[in-house]
This record gives structure tokens, sequence and C-alpha cells, in this order.
């Protein structure tokens, strides 16, 4: 009997692989508790209270608009010092400097400095390390850039921060929630500044800069709950594209993350989907996380994964950036290594007439399903030139294709061009690993300029099933371009053909869609704001309408769409939508965290100086929703006395 019993007793656990055990970086160990804050003097301990633990002063978050620097209710010097000495290093609270101050009159102006900044200032790499610049100028409102790109008169904070803590463990961004929670000031995180949309940005607030965050870990074999057992690799929330594929090459693997070199996959790349070069193959990269750890809206530090915190770790898959909490690393699947074969080639209509060059271009159109189905992924621009047209394929993407398979993939294609008299020179590249082809065949991609608005569409397979849906899509495209506006897209298939795709809060819109446009109208840099918004108004409402005309019901890419997007609840999350709301009322009912046009975004606006949209001035609540708000607020104050005075 006993025997019997222990053999059962063997095999069940041999069956069992136990479940990965936490596992912290160095950085996430360090951590405030709530020991530490009883050991400071009362004073102090408000100002960095959890938000369990302490309630901050009466109305203080209940006033219309987040506190700003002058307005008498902004904290005090003396408590932005004390924020400072709490910091894991001394230097770490930085009070920020426009770069480009050097251009313009003042104690830091430098004729020679403003030059070799001007001469470097499309390469995003002199933004990414920076604490406060962005990658889209537009949204930040255009004040103090080098001024032969654009002169703003004077040089002033504009959409930047006030103060940017330089988070280095988990105990700075705790620390920077609850100051910022506790003292009525908006609170934004900065990545790299990649965002499209300027939410990396903020005028008046305390910014969580989460760059250095670099750690990196590799599991040979991570164990999930999910049922997942395979190699995974943590990383750190700073970690970017061209750091966590290096990694992963050293350990055989490859993972799901961008084209961009110099993106961050951890922050909000990953948590609004994450497009990728290995899409067709393994879905987007918010499909292949793992878990997540977390400092949410209370202070607290949290992991969320298939067991813990189920609800935020749907959410944080698709829901997202600079929503849900500050992310401090991320775990995700690897894949063996593979090799990739490659291509690019290019036509244009200067000598071939715009006729043959639009047959051209839609002979490629014509096969998108064709090619998805076998798992690539297509990278192209179509751009105008006074009166000619470019198209480029920078590159055609085969991922775990021979040089013959790949070739046979695209030979039709060419053998067309051919027979269409359109000359072209094709470079198709056998590499032996993903990492080898991906650095060979993605440039740097520069700063987008200070006079561009970007949108993009989801467009759904069906649209290319039939001769008229093709004719239709195509003609949209075609209009697009004539009317002196470039197109970026990719063609892809993140819908995963093996296994299905998990429930998380990707946008719907992606698994049935197989090419991601992007768009953009340019304006005179003099414009006037008047002529600017009209600029806008036209863009979005009309060239982007008529894109959503022939999509009926799909939507757009949330982390590469116009930040005037209508109705962007619908486009960027579809029927998830409600769901993610309540998550969000749930973890963060006072709007700890905003971001435009983030989930749960809608009571507040920027309220800018220029009457633009951008992050030039102050976060205020939308007028209307002023009372129900503040009432929620109130009621959610009233309960929890625990600190006595
Ligand atoms: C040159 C270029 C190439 C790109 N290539 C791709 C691509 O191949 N595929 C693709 O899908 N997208 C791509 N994008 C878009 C990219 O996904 C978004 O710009 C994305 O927001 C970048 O995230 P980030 O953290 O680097 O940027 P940031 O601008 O720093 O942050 C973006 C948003 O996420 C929030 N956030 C950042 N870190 C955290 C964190 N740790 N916790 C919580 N919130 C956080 C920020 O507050 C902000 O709201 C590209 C963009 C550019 C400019
Ligand atoms: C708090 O708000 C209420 C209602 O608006 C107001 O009556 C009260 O005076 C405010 N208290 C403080 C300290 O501002
Ligand atoms: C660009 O910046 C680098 C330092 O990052 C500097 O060495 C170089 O001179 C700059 N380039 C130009 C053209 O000034
Ligand atoms: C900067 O220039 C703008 C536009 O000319 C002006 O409105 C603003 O008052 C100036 N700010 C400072 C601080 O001089
Ligand atoms: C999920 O997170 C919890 C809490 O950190 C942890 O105990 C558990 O092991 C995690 N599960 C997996 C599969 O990593
Ligand atoms: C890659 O190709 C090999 C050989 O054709 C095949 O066995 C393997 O399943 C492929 N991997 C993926 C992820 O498709
Ligand atoms: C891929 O697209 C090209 C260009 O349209 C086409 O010629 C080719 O047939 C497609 N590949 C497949 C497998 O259909
Ligand atoms: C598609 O467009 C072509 C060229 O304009 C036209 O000849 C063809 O009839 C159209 N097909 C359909 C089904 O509308
Ligand atoms: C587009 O039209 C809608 C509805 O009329 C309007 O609310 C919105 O402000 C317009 N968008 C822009 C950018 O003008
Ligand atoms: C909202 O109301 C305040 C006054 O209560 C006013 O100053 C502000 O301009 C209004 N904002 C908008 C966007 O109408
Ligand atoms: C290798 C491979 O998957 N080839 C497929 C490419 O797509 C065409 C059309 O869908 C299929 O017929 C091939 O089998």
């Amino acid at each position: 009997m006993t025997l019997f019993a222990s053999s059962v007793l063997l095999a069940a656990s041999l069956l069992s692989v136990p479940s990965q055990a936490r596992t912290l970086f160095k950085y996430e160990r360090i951590q405030l508790t709530q020991e530490y804050l009883d050991t400071l003097p009362q004073e102090d301990a408000q100002l960095f209270a959890f938000e369990d633990k302490f309630v901050a002063a009466p109305n203080k978050t209940a006033t219309r608009c987040r506190y700003f620097p002058d307005d008498g209710k902004w904290p005090s010097d003396k408590a932005w010092t004390k924020l400072g000495k709490q910091l894991s290093s001394v230097d770490a609270l930085i009070k920020p400097v426009p770069q480009a101050a050097v251009c313009y009159p003042g104690p830091i102006q430098d004729d020679v400095k403003c030059k070799q900044l001007t001469a470097n200032w499309t390469n995003s790499y002199t933004h990414i390390s920076d604490p406060t610049e962005i990658l889209s100028p537009v949204y930040q409102g255009l004040t103090c850039q080098p001024p032969t790109i654009y002169n703003s008169g004077n040089c002033t904070l504009g959409g930047y921060p006030s103060y940017v803590i330089n988070a280095k463990t988990v105990l700075d961004i705790q620390l920077g929630i609850n100051f910022a929670r506790n003292d009525g000031v908006r609170l934004v995180i900065k990545n790299t500044g990649h965002d499209f949309a300027g939410k990396s940005a903020g005028a008046g607030s305390l910014s969580l800069w989460t760059h250095n965050l670099k750690d990196i870990t590799f599991f040979d074999k991570y164990v999930d709950d999910s049922g997942y057992t395979g190699p995974a690799i943590k990383a750190g929330a700073g970690v970017q594209a061209f750091e966590l594929y290096k990694a992963a090459s050293d350990h055989g693997v490859v993972v799901v993350a961008g084209e961009g070199q110099t993106v961050g996959v951890m922050g909000g790349y990953i948590q609004g989907g994450g497009h990728s070069p290995l899409s067709s193959l393994y879905g987007m990269a918010a499909d292949n996380v793992l878990g997540f750890e977390i400092v949410t809206a209370t202070g607290e530090f949290t992991t969320a994964n298939s067991t813990n915190n189920q609800d935020l770790f749907w959410a944080l898959r698709g829901g997202g950036g600079g929503t849900f909490g500050v992310v401090t690393s991320v775990t995700v699947k690897a894949y063996p290594e593979m090799p990739v074969t490659a291509a690019s080639w290019s036509f244009d209509s200067t000598k071939i007439g715009k006729d043959r060059f639009w047959a051209g271009v839609r002979a490629y159109v014509d096969h998108f399903i064709d090619n998805v189905s076998n798992s690539t992924y297509s990278y192209f621009t179509i751009s105008p030139n006074g009166n000619d047209v470019t198209f480029r394929m920078q590159p055609f993407f085969a991922p775990n294709k021979t040089l013959n398979t790949a070739s046979n993939l695209l030979q039709p294609h060419w053998t067309t061009l051919t027979r269409l008299n359109i000359p072209i020179n094709p470079k198709l590249t056998q590499y032996k690993s993903f990492y080898d082809a991906w650095q060979a065949e993605f440039p740097l991609e520069p700063q987008s300029d200070v006079q561009t608005a970007f949108g993009s569409r989801l467009f759904p397979r069906s649209n290319f099933e039939s001769e008229t849906g093709r004719n239709i899509s195509f003609g949209a495209l075609k209009d697009s371009v004539n009317a002196g506006q470039i197109i970026i897209a990719f063609n892809m298939a993140p819908a995963l053909a093996r296994g299905g795709n998990p429930d998380n809060a990707v946008n719907p819109a992606w698994r049935n869609s197989i090419l991601h446009a992007i768009t953009g109208r340019r304006w005179d840099v003099k414009s006037s704001a008047n002529d600017i918004l009209a600029a806008r108004k036209s863009f979005t409402n009309g060239t982007m309408q008529k894109w959503r005309d022939v999509t009926p019901g799909s939507g757009s890419y949330l982390n590469e769409a116009d930040r005037l997007e209508p109705n962007w609840q619908q486009s960027f999350w579809g029927n998830k939508y409600a769901k993610l709301l309540g998550i969000k009322r749930n973890y963060d009912p006072k709007d700890v965290f905003w971001a435009v046009n983030a989930v749960g975004s809608e009571g507040w606006t920027v309220e800018s100086f220029d009457g633009l949209p951008n992050e030039n001035g102050r976060l205020c609540m939308v007028n209307e929703t002023i009372s129900t708000t503040t009432s929620r607020m109130r009621a959610m104050e009233e309960p929890t006395p625990v600190m006595v005075v």
C-alpha cells in the first residue's frame, strides 16, 4: 500500500514541473517599504506614502487641473529636494534643460555646440539618450528646437517635464509615483521617446525615465503556468531592440520585437501590441509575453502573469503604455535562431511614366495574401517627389526561408515587372541568422520632422480577396500618394497560424489585417496655428476618412497613429475597450497615469498654450466631466483616514 502510494506521488511530481519562481533583477529588489516610511518624520512620510496607507490632503487631487509650476500649489523646492534625497542615487532627480538651449540667448548659449547639435539633430540617438527629448517634436510644442530647423524665438520647456527621475531602481519609481499622486503633480513616463503622439512628454510633469533599466536574463527552460515550457528572456524596461536582439543572438534564440533599432521593446512597444519582422510567424510581441513586473498607481510593486493579477496581465498585452502602471521588466518567449532571406528593390516613375509605375505597384498588392501565408513581412514606401513617384521595398523579409524558397516567392513578381518593362535591380541575400538579417536590412530611422502629422490604418485580408476589393483598396492608397502624401506600409499577418492567438488586449483589427499603412500630411513650416489646424482637419477627416471608408469596422495601430484619431477607443481596441476601461478604473481610479488617447483618458485634456494638439500646457479635467469625476474622487477619499494629524 505504502509503496504504491509513494510511486504515484513520484510519477505525479515527474509530470508536473514546478513553475518558475519570481525572478527579480537587482534593481527590482531595491524597494520602498512601509517600515522605511515609518522611520521618516511625518511630513516626509506624507510625501511618499503609499495610496492605501495614507490619503493626500483633502481636495488636492480634486482640483480641475494638475498643479503647475508657479500656480501656488506646486510642491515647494524643499519638497522636491526631499524627493531627490530619497532616490537611490544622488543625481537621479534632474531639472531638465532642453538640449537646444545652447542655441538661444541665455547662460549656456554656445555657437559651436549649437552647430554640432544641429548637425546631429535628426539622428535618433541624440534624443533617446536625453532625459526629456522626444522623437515627434511637433507634440512637444516645438519650443527650443535648433533655430535653423525650427526657430521657436526663445527656449522654454514647452511640453517637456519640469522634473525627471532617472530611475535606476523600483524604489525610485515608487517614490516618483507616490510623490506625484500625493501632491497633485502630473506624472509621465519616458522610455525612448519614440511615441508618435508625444505620450512620453508633458508640461508641468514629473517624468519617470526608464531608459537606464537595461538588465537582461536568459532562461534556458522557463516553466509557465499557462502551459509554456521553453526558452525565455527577461529584459528591463529600458532595453532597446538592438540590445535585446544581440542578447537573444548570444544565446542562439530570437524574440519578437520591432524593426526599428532604437525602439524601447518593453515599454510602449510591447504594451501597445508591437509588430515585428517575425509577426507573420509568431504574432504580435504582446502575444509572446509571459509576465510583467510593475509598479501600480498605489505605489505597490507586483507581478502580472498568467496566475497573478490576471486582468492586469491581459490589459498590459496590447492596452497601451503609460496607462496601468510603470512596467519595470518583461519576460517573453524565445525561439530557436533561424536563417532569413531578405530582398530589396525599387523603381520610380521618372522614365517609365505613372501608368506603368502604378501597374508595377498593383502587381505586388495583388499578392499580399499569398506572401504573408508564407510567413513573410514586407516593409515598403511609396513616396511622391514633385511629379514623380518612387516605390521602395526595404526589405522583403522571409524568416526561416532559404535563398531558393524566397526566390521562388518573388520571381513571379520580378518577371511581371520585366514584362511591364520596369527595370529593377533586386538584391536578394540569405543570412544565417535573424540577427544578421535584421542588422543588415533595417537602417537607423531618423527623428521625425517639425511639420508633419501622421495617421495609419489596418487593412483587412478580405479587402484583398476579390478584384473589386483590391481595386478599391489600391485606389485609396494611390489617391493619397497622388495628393502628395508618403505611404509607409507593412504587409504582414500577425495572426498565429498554429495554436491560435492568446486572449489579450491586442487590437482585434490586427488579427485579420494584412496591411498596416501609415501616411502623413506635411504643412509649411511657417504656417500659423490656424493653418496647421486646418491642414490637420483635412488630413484626419479628409484623407484618413477615405481609408476608413474602405476598411469599415477595422482600426488603427495605437502606437503609430494620428493624435487626433476620431473614435479612438473603437479604432485602437475594438470590442475590447469596455473591459480595458474596467481594468483601468480598478487599478487607477484617480488617473495617476494619463496619456493622450490612452484607455480611460477621456476625462482629461492638455490645454495647450497655442491651441494645437500637443503637450505644451496644463493637464486639466474636461469641463463637462468635472462635477462627476470630482464627486467620484471625494467618495473614494473619504473612508480611509489612517494617519491622524
Ligand atoms: C523609428 C521608429 C520605428 C518604430 N518601429 C516599430 C516597429 O517595428 N513595430 C512597432 O510595433 N512599432 C514601432 N514603432 C512605434 C513604437 O512601438 C512606439 O513608438 C512605442 O510607443 C515606443 O515605445 P517606447 O517605450 O520606446 O517609447 P516612449 O515614447 O518612451 O513611450 C511610449 C509610451 O509608453 C509609455 N511607457 C514607456 N515605458 C513604459 C513603462 N516601462 N511602463 C509603462 N509605460 C511605459 C510612455 O509613457 C508612452 O506613453 C516605431 C517608432 C519609431 C519612431
Ligand atoms: C474642499 O472642497 C469642498 C467642496 O468643494 C470645499 O467646501 C472645501 O472648502 C474645500 N476644502 C479645502 C481645504 O480647500
Ligand atoms: C555629433 O555628435 C557627436 C557626439 O555624440 C560629435 O562627436 C560629432 O561631432 C557630432 N557631429 C557633428 C557633425 O557635429
Ligand atoms: C517665448 O516666445 C513666445 C512666442 O514668441 C512668447 O509667447 C513667450 O512669451 C516667450 N517666452 C519667454 C519666456 O520669453
Ligand atoms: C507569477 O507571479 C507570481 C508572483 O510573483 C509568482 O509567484 C509565480 O511564480 C509567477 N508565475 C510564473 C509562471 O512565473
Ligand atoms: C523552419 O524551417 C524548418 C525547415 O523547413 C522547419 O522544420 C521549422 O518548423 C520551421 N520553423 C518555423 C518556426 O516555421
Ligand atoms: C509574393 O508576391 C509577389 C509579388 O506580387 C508575387 O509575384 C508572388 O507570387 C507572391 N508569392 C506567392 C507565394 O504568392
Ligand atoms: C478593377 O479595375 C480595373 C482597372 O481599372 C478594371 O479594368 C476592372 O474591371 C476592375 N474590376 C472590378 C471587378 O471592378
Ligand atoms: C473631425 O470631425 C469630427 C466630427 O465632425 C470632429 O469632432 C473632429 O474634431 C474633426 N477632427 C479634426 C482633426 O478636425
Ligand atoms: C474650462 O473652464 C474653465 C473655467 O472654469 C476655463 O478657464 C477653461 O478655459 C475651460 N476649458 C475649456 C477647454 O473650455
Ligand atoms: C513554402 C510555402 O509555405 N509556400 C506556400 C506559399 O504560398 C502559396 C500560396 O498561398 C502556397 O501555395 C505555398 O505552399
